[in-house]
């Protein structure tokens, strides 16, 4: 880019020579600067979403100048760096976040509000930026949040969508999909930079040169290439200036590429076929844990790899000569194999482009990246055909081949290892279809060190899908149990609760130490101090009853319990078994005389979540739910000692509604299957009892807060394999299959509809136990309703679960990451405030 021809410092420093104000009338100022000039409306007449857009820009502005400087100094001081590579981001919103992390809450508030503007409702204008699926995008965006606060030099990496996460519309019970587009009005926390571009190329083939000194040089004559446009999040930290970025990558049609092609004549067919190339980012795929195999798919991830390794690589040598200091520099996170060709690209990337030898460029390679691995289901594992790689990534799959070869030698020659068991570690798998890659073994062989997400987990993946590498390289082995960001969910989405903690501990040193939750324990026993937090929970109950009123119409009991499971619907999160359970509850009070019905508990049941759009089982069981919600809201007979909704399009924004305001949480997966779950920890901190199994977190939740303290039920994962081989000859418990009987003689309608849901477990088809489980599940639930009626103890438990939340935020996780994985320090601005 041309240079100024002379460049008058003293001017420039002194224009912009402090951060901007943030007292009341400046932020007025800003704001109403931004309905004038960028938004182009009249400042005397603008509405509740342009007040949102205009007092985002103004935020922005405040983002910038911090963003900047951070990484100025980032720059400035050259540390190791961390990258944190991944396909999702489930943001939401990000304005409160925003006001919060910088402490600029009230003058906004105010400032809004003498303009005319209520903050609720200006704050309710923002969209979700949903560019993830569920747990593993969400988890990145609070390891975001973390990064920032811990100062912690580090970017994020990822994919602008331009389709996000599905909204999911439920009619008659059914589940539709519409798509997101969530920029159609833009999108204020980006800042695009046309000049951050990188071609990415795919298709074509590899062609060998020797060079003078003999070596082989590879080259990727490639047959179609993209550009990939980079835009910037800025990303605040909790009361610290530094302001991290999570960079999106966006395909354009690249400008220079086959020039050729608009000379033949077609000048306008050429412009139309260029623009495919904005395809690859259209749109996130659905589906998080059934591998696909889609050639789109695989198109994403190259091309989220492929731009960032460019950057991280270029941004390295602006700083350094040769690559002998990059693993000193550089360190990066594989979330799920989702970003694993990242290592064959930076292979490529070192020998191809900057002619290091294989040697050389494997030792760096095997020092920089490091790999989380999120499920243990089988489904989920990612396997490309070697044929589809070969077509896409022609120079990749020589590779990966290569990198398999020397894997399979070592093995051979250092680990004695021959025969069946060779072929069972080979990244490359012969099946009847064909040869595939397999990822995670990819990702395992080039990464120093693997982790799972809770501690269970962790140990599962050692026993099972890795064992024979953890046989041969235990050391590489983590586990990081995963965390939240208390910013977000509980500071951020439960003022009433932030009060009341602070105003008990004394200091709002737990928004970043959360550990001090523990000193509210103290306080558990204490009359007065129970009464204040049960009515903190009924202001928040009061939210979600108003949310449900928007939507049903209905007025919810008060004194019910608010029993909530929202994620995903898969079959081994069991909301079947829930709703089986609601139905079973349904028939009871059906069957009792007026005099008993003044002895049931009241509940509200609240179940949310999206179905992978080719699910079949999962919006089966969606189906179900709204059939078993239809006839009990409807029953007079019931009245409002049971009430079941299903929440359609449950999203970020939803949750930081619904998890405050719940009672009782679900986390209800068979043992062995939940890698971690981290609705579960959002819950806790709220003060919602947990009703579930020994799987994933629970298992440390447990510990920290005290089984006695939740609903724990099921069988334990080390007793699952034995009980799947003999699930045809378990004996029904009567009231499992009372409750299927219901369903199958069309008590809720639809029979035949959910004849498939009842097959899925019946006798040996039962994969996810539900018939083990339920007799234990019916108990832990009589034991929730006992609880209920003693509202002191109830309270106690509450309390507790917050105050033994501490371990779980991600500041701690990723504290752990930082020192045992990435070896990357804090680096705290200096910028004056
Ligand atoms: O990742 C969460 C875990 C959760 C696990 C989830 C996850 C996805 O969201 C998507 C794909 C995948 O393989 C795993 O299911 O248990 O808490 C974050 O680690």
């Amino acid at each position: 880019a041309p240079q100024p021809d002379h460049l008058n410092r003293e001017l420039l420093y002194g224009l912009l020579d402090s951060y901007l104000k943030n007292d009341v009338v400046s932020i007025q100022e800003s704001i109403v600067h931004h309905v004038e000039f960028t938004l182009a409306r009249s400042r005397y007449k603008f509405d509740t979403r342009e007040a949102y857009f205009a007092a985002a820009h103004s935020l922005r502005d405040r983002l910038i100048e911090r963003w900047n400087d951070t990484q100025a100094w980032i720059k400035h001081k050259d540390p190791k760096r961390v990258y944190y590579l991944s396909m999702e981001f489930l943001m939401g919103r990000t304005f409160l976040n925003a006001l919060h992390n910088l402490g600029v809450m009230q003058p906004y508030q105010h400032a809004l509000s003498g303009l005319g503007y209520d903050m609720e409702k200006v704050q309710q204008a923002e969209r979700d930026a949903a560019l993830g699926n569920g747990g593993l995008g969400r988890l990145a965006s609070c390891f975001l949040d973390s990064m920032a606060t811990l100062n912690l030099p580090a970017w994020g990496y990822g994919i602008r969508y331009e389709y996000g996460m599905f909204r999911q519309v439920v009619s008659e019970g059914f589940q539709k999909e519409q798509p997101d587009y969530w920029l159609t009005f833009g999108y204020p926390w980006e800042i695009q930079r046309p000049h951050v571009a990188y071609p990415v190329k795919f298709y074509g083939h590899v062609s060998v040169h020797e060079s003078q000194d003999g070596r082989q040089n590879f080259v990727w004559n490639a047959g179609e290439e993209v550009t990939a446009v980079a835009y910037d999040n800025p990303i605040p930290g909790f009361k610290t200036p530094s302001t991290i970025n999570l960079r999106l990558w966006a395909a354009k049609p690249c400008q220079e590429f086959d020039l050729e092609a608009f000379n033949t004549g077609d000048y306008v067919s050429s412009i139309i076929d260029k623009q495919k190339a904005e395809t690859i980012t259209s749109v996130l795929y659905p589906d998080d844990k059934t591998f696909e195999g889609k050639e789109l798919r695989l198109k994403q991830q190259h091309f989220m790899v492929s731009a960032t390794l460019q950057d991280i690589v270029r941004r390295y040598k602006e700083q350094h000569e040769t690559f002998d200091a990059f693993p000193e520099k550089v360190a990066m996170q594989l979330n799920d194999t989702h970003p694993t060709l990242g290592i064959p690209e930076l292979m490529r990337i070192l020998m191809d482009e900057n002619h290091l030898g294989w040697t050389r460029s494997w030792e760096i390679t095997t020092k920089v990246f490091s790999f989380t691995n999120h499920t243990v289901l089988p489904e989920a594992l990612e396997q490309w055909p070697v044929s589809l790689v070969e077509k896409l990534l022609p120079r990749h799959m020589q590779i990966i081949y290569d990198i398999n070869w020397r894997f399979v030698q070592e093995l051979e020659q250092n680990h004695g290892i021959s025969g069946d068991k060779l072929g069972s570690m080979s990244i490359i798998l012969d099946t009847e279809y064909g040869k595939m890659v397999r990822m995670a073994y990819l990702a395992l062989v080039a990464s120093h060190t693997v982790n799972g997400v809770a501690a269970i987990h962790s140990k599962l993946i050692k026993e099972t899908i890795f064992k024979e590498f953890h046989d041969i390289w235990p050391e590489k082995f983590q586990n990081k149990t995963n965390g939240v960001t208390q910013r977000r969910w509980l500071a951020q989405c439960n003022p009433p609760l932030n009060r009341l903690i602070t105003e008990t501990l004394g200091t709002e040193a737990w928004i970043t130490h959360l550990d001090l939750l523990k000193g509210l324990a103290a306080h558990a026993e204490d009359e007065t101090f129970q009464q204040k937090w049960a009515e903190v929970k009924v202001e928040a109950k009061a939210k979600l009853a108003s949310l449900l009123k928007d939507l049903t119409g209905d007025d919810l009991n008060m004194d019910a319990i608010f029993d909530v499971q929202v994620k995903r619907i898969h079959e081994y999160k069991r909301q079947f078994m829930n709703i089986l359970s609601v139905a079973l509850r349904y028939d009871r009070i059906k069957s009792m005389t007026e005099k008993e019905k003044e002895e049931v508990v009241p509940r509200v049941v609240i179940i949310g979540g999206k179905a992978a759009p080719g699910y079949d089982m999962a919006k089966r069981i969606i189906k179900l739910i709204s059939a078993v919600s239809e006839t009990v809201n409807n029953d007079p007979d019931v009245g409002d000692l049971l009430k079941v909704y299903f929440v359609p399009d449950y999203n970020v924004s939803l949750a930081e509604v619904i998890v405050p305001g719940s009672d009782l949480n679900q986390q209800i997966s068979t043992a062995g299957t939940e890698a971690s779950g981290t609705s579960n920890m959002k819950f806790a901190m709220n003060g919602s009892l947990i009703i579930g199994t020994m799987d994933g977190a629970n298992v440390e939740i447990a510990e920290e807060i005290g089984e006695e303290n939740m609903f724990i039920f099921g069988v334990g994962a080390q007793e699952v394999p034995a009980l799947r081989s003999q699930r045809e000859y378990l004996q029904v418990d009567p009231q499992f299959q009372h409750a299927v009987n219901l369903i199958q003689n069309g008590h809720f309608g639809w029979a035949d509809y959910f004849s498939p849901l009842i097959e899925s477990i019946t006798g040996s088809r039962d994969w996810y136990l539900l018939a083990n489980d339920f007799e234990s599940y019916l108990d832990a639930q009589e034991r929730v309703d006992q609880e209920w009626r003693d509202k002191a103890s109830w309270t106690r438990k509450s309390i507790l679960s917050t105050a033994g939340s501490g371990k779980f935020s991600s500041d701690r996780t990723i504290h752990e990451y930082a020192e045992d994985i990435w070896g990357v320090e804090p680096l705290p601005p200096t910028i004056p405030e």
